[in-house]
């Protein structure tokens, strides 16, 4: 295996706790396997922090039954978790994602809850809990990964009470009503209070959190504080994420991604606009409200078929999951039908891709895009809008944006949107393409900056200076 060596574990002071390894094993041509960096932010956002404290990152190396000894990967220490078929079906494709990510996106799905499915999410996290254990070294630092890890923090303390533990939630906290509903409530809550340091995209979700947990436990609580009956401090807190803007923004500038990005505009038929929708297939993501309301537009002619497209990419999700493939087949009906009803000879109104890109791609499809339309009708943060801002550059351009995203409480200058209402979204579309270039440079210019000045260096070091300062021996 190239650029990866096996090892004994040795103990780290910094762990990474996520559901998955940040590799993915690559088959080569010649048959031969090796492991190569998944593309993704969190392991550029970790990576400096890595190097610096012999880090090591506990995960699922994807695919089941697989048995992967511990091993060393650019310099990256991997655990492996293993994870059976049923371990899949049951705690990651059941209880994590067939119950609490709908119910956590405001259930836009309706959430399914299984006995068995709990079962084993217990189960699974307490193994991931005893990796965490036995790879971290006294007094280290642990950073636990989101929703389908909830249970490690409680866990990972009752083994190593020495430890320094924080946790992010990825994916929005709901609102108090909606989190009651799970049967298993008060054991996710204890979960999540094993940590020092609880993080969350938005200020709402950790008020959620300490709120429910004043409810709940009537454990006393202050601001952003809550004090545990054996007498720890816990703070719940929102550092919403970001990316590594200038190494997207260098990628989009490079002179191969602009011959790529004119390469897609000719094309697509040299429109004057293209719209550019960028999404893992995911129900939470909105994507038929946008094409709906897209198609309308062409339909009642406010659009003009041979002026504009719309690019829509969908990443392949979670396919064998029952809603997934609900949701795919409802899109290729749709798309299909308004390509049917109102497309010309060579120029149906919407491209459709059902495929994922290399990164150089996505920066090429950014930079070619006139308008991006990201209209989740729930999400934690949404770091495509934040992708699109940082390959922008010049005069040209805009974001229109779902009101229900963590990013549109940054991003406050983009083409805001209620997904939910489509005459709505409509307008929003039509006058983010026809705005004057002033305006566009100006909004465009403020959320660059943002995006810049608050980045993933960023949001690791604040995580981490905050964690350093908790947990055992603190007296903060
Ligand atoms: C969760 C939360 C939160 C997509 N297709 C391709 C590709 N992508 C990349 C995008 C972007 C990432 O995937 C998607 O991130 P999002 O934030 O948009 O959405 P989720 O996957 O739902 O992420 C979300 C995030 O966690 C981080 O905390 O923002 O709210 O739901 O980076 O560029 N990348 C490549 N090819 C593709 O085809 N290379």
């Amino acid at each position: 295996m190239s650029a990866a060596r096996r090892g004994a574990s040795r103990r780290a002071s910094f762990v990474v706790v996520a559901n998955r390894l940040p590799v993915d094993r690559v088959e080569n041509p010649d048959g031969s396997q090796e492991w190569r960096t998944s593309p993704g932010g969190l392991v550029t956002a970790f990576e400096p922090v890595m190097r610096t404290h012999r880090g090591a990152w506990v995960g699922w190396p994807g695919s089941p039954d697989d048995d992967v000894e511990p091993f060393v990967h650019n310099d990256l220490q991997l655990e492996p978790v293993h994870l059976s078929a049923d371990d899949v079906e049951l705690y990651y494709e059941g209880f994590s994602n067939g119950t609490l990510w709908p119910l956590y996106h405001d259930v836009v799905a309706p959430p399914a809850y299984h006995r068995d499915w709990w079962d084993r999410y217990v189960t699974v996290n307490e193994r991931f809990a005893e990796a965490a254990a036995r790879v971290a070294d006294d007094g280290g630092q642990v950073w636990i990964q989101d929703y389908q890890l909830q249970l490690v923090p409680q866990l990972l303390r009752q083994l190593r009470p020495d430890l320094k533990i924080g946790f992010f939630l990825h994916i929005p906290f709901p609102p108090t009503e909606l989190f009651q509903q799970l049967p298993w409530r008060s054991q996710i809550l204890q979960g999540l209070l094993g940590a020092d340091l609880v993080g969350f995209q938005l200020p709402g979700g950790a008020q959620n959190f300490v709120r429910l947990v004043r409810q709940r436990f009537s454990y006393e609580t202050r601001r952003d504080r809550i004090r545990t009956p054996d007498g720890r401090t816990v703070v719940a807190r929102a550092y919403p994420i970001a990316i590594d803007s200038s190494s997207m923004h260098d990628l989009a500038m490079s002179e191969e991604t602009a011959a790529r990005a004119q390469e897609i505009r000719e094309d697509l038929g040299n429109p004057t606009t293209i719209f550019l929708g960028v999404d893992r297939l995911d129900y939470t993501k909105g994507l038929p409200e946008r094409i709906r309301a897209f198609g309308e537009l062409v339909a009642d002619g406010a659009v003009d078929p041979a002026d504009a497209v719309f690019l829509q990419v969908a990443t392949p999700s979670r396919e064998r999951v029952e809603q997934y493939r609900i949701l795919r087949d409802d899109i290729d009906r749709l798309v299909g039908r308004i390509n049917g009803d109102t497309g010309l000879l060579g120029r149906p109104p919407i491209i459709y891709l059902h495929n994922s890109y290399p990164r150089e791609e996505m920066a090429a499809m950014y930079r070619a895009a006139d308008v991006m339309v990201v209209t989740p009708l729930r999400d934690g943060m949404n770091l495509v809008a934040k992708e699109y801002v940082a390959c922008r550059d010049g005069d040209n351009g805009a974001l229109v944006l779902s009101e229900f995203t963590g990013a549109a409480k940054e991003l406050r200058q983009a083409y805001l949107v209620n997904p939910h209402d489509i005459d709505g979204l409509k307008s929003t579309m039509l006058a983010a393409a026809g705005d004057s270039s002033r305006n566009k440079a100006r909004r465009m210019r403020i959320m660059r900056r943002h995006v810049f000045d608050h980045d993933i260096d960023h949001w690791a070091g604040q995580f981490l200076d905050d964690l350093g300062k908790l947990g055992p021996g603190s007296d903060y």
